[in-house]
């Protein structure tokens, strides 16, 4: 097993990480810039070391400085969180030349994986149902208009170099094509770097489900079962659940078949997650698969009482992967709670935070950097903390979360909390019957 661990990353999964280290025996090493120098992954860790100023460039994703700080502290492992570096094939490499174990997959398995076109392709040979759509890129208009036509309307143009949203684009219509093909390569190139993109089949009504994944270094591969995540907004998943409403148990088994079966055809090592969807008619297709530990873990660990985080640790030192059958059991709920303003489009809502009470209670957990009096900065994301629940009955597990949520009290930053207790109210979300057109539907006045 590893004796320390360099966590390259910040707020709730950095402590989420220490809290796993510690529990491993593991020491831990942890990097921080000049803004998070108050934050409590510094405080909670056995060494810090502050990598520079605050922007991003110049901390947390500056892979020689990270680097560095693993030598100075001699830590034998890195664990990359997600986000940042959690999925830059470059820097696993360069883990394993300087001869620091990068807690992941390999970089070739990332970068198989970033390459969402190839990911298709790769599950397509491994026989998983992938989303109806283009043979690879497109790189012309020909070729995406010849794929639109073949696929019908609507269609999804989607960047082949990135994940998770960015980039894409809907288009209903002949007419909108041309110029949704031009505009989402564009952003693809700002975001990622590369111009390409693919073409999909756009399903709706349809749900976002995504299979949790383990591999060890002996090649077993396991899954943990599946969370709903089709409450998004502008790509940001907002709430998660598991088990999903819509999936029953001939249709869990088949999926988690279908995502060992794609897991195992890559060897896949580490935590990994598959996202499928799943349309009304309970027919699935890959959409693509994550090589990182997700905010949403928490969901699977509640439902299975498996701590995903020393699994990951554990196999990445060599362990081999329990064949205890995953038997998941009762009902888990998480939202997101962000410093963001949802009666202004969700702006961010940095600042410090003035007061502040954790909800508590049976099986309610709340996974947080955040005190009373902490600066949430400006420059990375806005999730300040995470509350999930876990109940016998999905009924029990909503009405939970609402109490919980009455409960938390943060003052001094605008926060989701409102938006969050709105959504545990609705109709459509209690009795199941959402999906990925939820939030269009979904009117939020305070
Ligand atoms: C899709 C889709 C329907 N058809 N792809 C991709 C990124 C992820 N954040 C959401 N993604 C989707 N990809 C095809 N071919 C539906 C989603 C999707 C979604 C799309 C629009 C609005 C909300 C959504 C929520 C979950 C999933």
């Amino acid at each position: 097993m590893f004796k320390k661990i360099l966590i390259a990353n910040r707020g709730e999964i950095a402590l989420r990480i220490i809290r796993a280290c510690h529990e491993l025996g593991i020491k831990t090493a942890v990097v921080y810039s000049e803004a998070d120098r108050d934050s409590l992954h510094v405080r909670f860790a056995d060494e810090a070391v502050c990598i520079g100023p605050p922007p991003a460039k110049e901390s947390y994703l500056n892979i020689p400085r990270i680097i560095a700080a693993a030598e100075i502290t001699n830590a034998d492992a890195i664990h990359p969180g997600y986000g940042f570096l959690a999925e830059n094939p470059s820097f696993a490499e360069i883990c394993a030349s300087s001869g620091l174990t990068f807690i992941g997959p390999t970089s070739e398995m990332i970068s198989l994986m970033g390459d969402k076109a190839l990911a298709r392709e790769t599950m397509n040979k491994a026989e998983v149902p992938v989303v109806p759509g283009s043979d690879g890129i497109v790189s012309d208009l020909k070729m995406v208009r010849e794929a639109a036509q073949g696929l019908g309307y609507p269609v999804m143009i989607k960047a082949a170099a990135g994940g998770g949203g960015r980039g894409m684009r809907i288009v209903f219509n002949d007419e909108e094509l041309e110029k949704s093909f031009q505009t989402a390569g564009t952003e693809a190139e700002a975001a990622f770097g590369s111009p390409k993109v693919y073409v999909e089949k756009f399903l709706e009504p349809s749900h976002h489900v995504e299979i949790q994944v383990m591999g060890d270094r002996l090649g077993n591969v396991i899954h943990f079962g599946e969370r709903d995540c089709s409450i998004q907004r502008r790509h940001q998943k907002l709430v998660e659940e598991s088990p999903s409403p819509l999936i029953d148990d001939d249709l869990r088994e088949r999926m988690g078949a279908a995502a060992v079966k794609g897991a195992k055809a890559v060897n896949y090592l580490g935590a990994g997650t598959i996202e499928f969807l799943v349309d009304n008619e309970k027919n699935f297709y890959f959409m693509e698969m994550n090589t990182r530990i997700q905010v949403e873990h928490p969901v699977t660990e509640e439902v299975t009482g498996v701590d995903l985080l020393k699994t990951q640790i554990s196999v990445a030192a060599g362990e081999r992967l329990s064949k205890r059958k995953i038997k998941p059991h009762g009902h888990a709920i998480e939202c997101r709670i962000n410093a963001e303003d949802p009666l202004h489009d969700f702006r961010p809502s940095p600042g410090k935070i003035t007061s502040l009470h954790i909800p508590g209670g049976f099986r309610v957990r709340v996974d947080t950097h955040a005190y009373a009096g902490y600066e949430i900065p400006s420059h990375y994301d806005s999730l300040i903390a995470k509350l999930i629940v876990h109940a016998p009955t999905r009924n029990e597990a909503i009405n939970k979360m609402r109490q919980a949520l009455e409960e938390f009290v943060i003052e001094g930053v605008h926060t989701t909390i409102q938006f969050h207790k709105k959504v545990m109210m609705d109709e459509s979300f209690r009795n199941g019957k959402y999906d990925i057109g939820f939030l269009e539907k979904f009117v939020f006045t305070d």
